[in-house]
């Protein structure tokens, strides 16, 4: 049987849906207008007044809002409230720039919740679950979300933050955790550590795990439900559009539900702007349209995918979008071939490889160079030199395939490649660094 945490929102007619987003639409561009300076000044600059907005078919007559934006107006410039109001921050890592950081009021918060545990909720969580929270905890987003879904859904909750593997893995087993929310690629780590020390998958209460907030293939899908014993699902979100939970994975484990009553998207051209019909691949944009504090309108993610209203067998009529094909910009071009990571794991989980890799990328006499470290499991260690500079040819050649462009490829010893405990790093980019 299928469960919903809000069945009439969740499983609402398009028709309706429309009008509900038109409404909210009308009423936030009025509350932005009248409390965000930065962003009046946008639209006087693209001649579009609050009247002209009358409801959804009007969304795309509204400027855009990019990261450049939210550095330009930060710390407060894109507030919608009074910050006697607000009653959180939660900030993005900021590892490419200024940090964002996003606002909410009590009733913000209350939202996010909701979305994350109408996300729960869809993977079976009820009040019975122990949900083992590992995202990190304090500034990212991702602790806090799923921390405050369970707690709605009513799951025994356990604030485990990230990192200390050996402590995870006493409590998932001695409190018998049944759902296990972090990263994929901690996901991962956290089975390949459980394997190590003697466990097999059936000697775990785990059923399901939420994973997001990097990109992961569905080959990785595969290995983290092979080595937990469960079944693994996509959740989405950012930071600038409150959190974890804008778009969630149900049983059907084939694209995400975007909480489109909160959350409307687009679909874009990335060099042009202009907005593409379903079904097409483009960057995602997001207009908050119940968001108080920090509501942003029509925000260009830089997350490339596709929209789909395909009918749904979890009985959602929900949009929904496919886990993102990297972001435009975390798209490398390497001798004039776009190349996204997620590409070159498909490839190595495909042959049989570990899902821990590191890609580097260089340019040596005017020429891009590909580097692929890739770790061999124990087992795969054993094999004689001889074998090994075969598998890094034929694993060269599967890539070349893949790619267009030919990669060196460096099988190098277990454990050498550092795990991740939040979002893993893929790609070093030394180019940057002499440009
Ligand atoms: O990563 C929020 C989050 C926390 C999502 C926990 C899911 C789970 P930021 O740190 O602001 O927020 O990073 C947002 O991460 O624009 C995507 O590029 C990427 N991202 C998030 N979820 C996914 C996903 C959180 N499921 C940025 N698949 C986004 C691929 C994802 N990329």
């Amino acid at each position: 049987m299928n469960r919903y945490w809000n069945e009439k929102i969740e499983t609402m007619e398009l028709s309706e849906m429309r009008a509900l987003q038109s409404e909210r639409l009308v009423k936030q561009v009025k509350h932005v207008c009248e409390n965000v300076p930065y962003y009046k000044d946008l639209m006087d600059k693209k001649g579009v007044k609050p009247e002209d907005i009358k409801g959804i078919e009007d969304l795309h007559k509204l400027p855009f809002i990019t990261k450049d934006d939210l550095r330009e107006a930060y710390p407060y410039g894109m507030l919608a409230k009074p910050l006697s109001e607000c009653v959180r921050i939660q900030s993005t890592s900021g590892t490419t720039g200024k940090r964002v950081v996003a606002f909410y009021t009590q009733h913000d918060i209350d939202l996010w919740e909701d979305c994350c545990a109408r996300a729960i909720v869809a993977v079976g969580g009820t009040n019975e679950d122990v949900c083992q929270v590992c995202y990190g905890y304090g500034l990212f987003t991702g602790g806090p979300g799923l921390n405050g879904g369970s707690h709605k859904v009513g799951c025994l909750t356990l604030p485990m933050s990230s990192g200390n593997t050996d402590r995870q893995i006493q409590f998932m087993m001695d409190l018998g955790a049944t759902i296990l929310c972090c990263t994929p690629s901690y996901a991962a780590y956290i089975g390949e550590s459980l394997k190590e020390k003697g466990y097999r998958p059936e000697d775990n209460k785990l059923r399901a795990g939420i994973f997001g907030a990097e990109p992961w293939t569905e080959e990785m899908r595969r290995e983290i439900e092979n080595l937990l014993g469960i079944k693994a699902y996509d959740i989405y979100g950012l930071t600038e559009t409150s959190g974890p939970g804008v778009a969630f994975e149900c049983c059907e484990q084939s694209g995400m539900h975007i909480n489109e009553d909160n959350f409307i998207p687009e679909i874009i051209n990335p060099e042009t702007g202009e907005v593409l019909p379903d079904g097409e691949k483009g960057e995602l944009v997001f207009t908050s349209i119940t968001k108080e504090a920090f509501p942003l309108l029509r925000y260009r993610t830089k997350d490339i995918c596709v929209l789909s209203r395909k009918k749904c067998s979890c009985g959602r009529t929900l949009i929904k979008m496919t886990k993102p094909m990297g972001r435009s910009d975390d798209m490398m071009i390497i001798r004039g071939v776009n190349v996204f990571p997620s590409q070159i794991e498909t490839v190595l989980l495909n042959e049989g490889y570990t899902p821990n890799y590191q890609i580097i990328v260089d340019r040596q006499n005017h020429t891009d160079t590909l580097d692929i470290n890739v770790e061999l499991s124990p087992e795969q260690f054993s094999d004689t030199i001889r074998d090994i500079a075969s598998h890094e040819k034929k694993l060269a050649s599967a890539i070349t395939t893949m790619l267009g462009i030919t990669p060196k490829v460096h099988l190098v010893a277990p454990k050498t490649i550092t795990r991740s405990e939040g979002k893993a790093v893929r790609v070093i980019d030394k180019r940057k660094l002499h440009d």
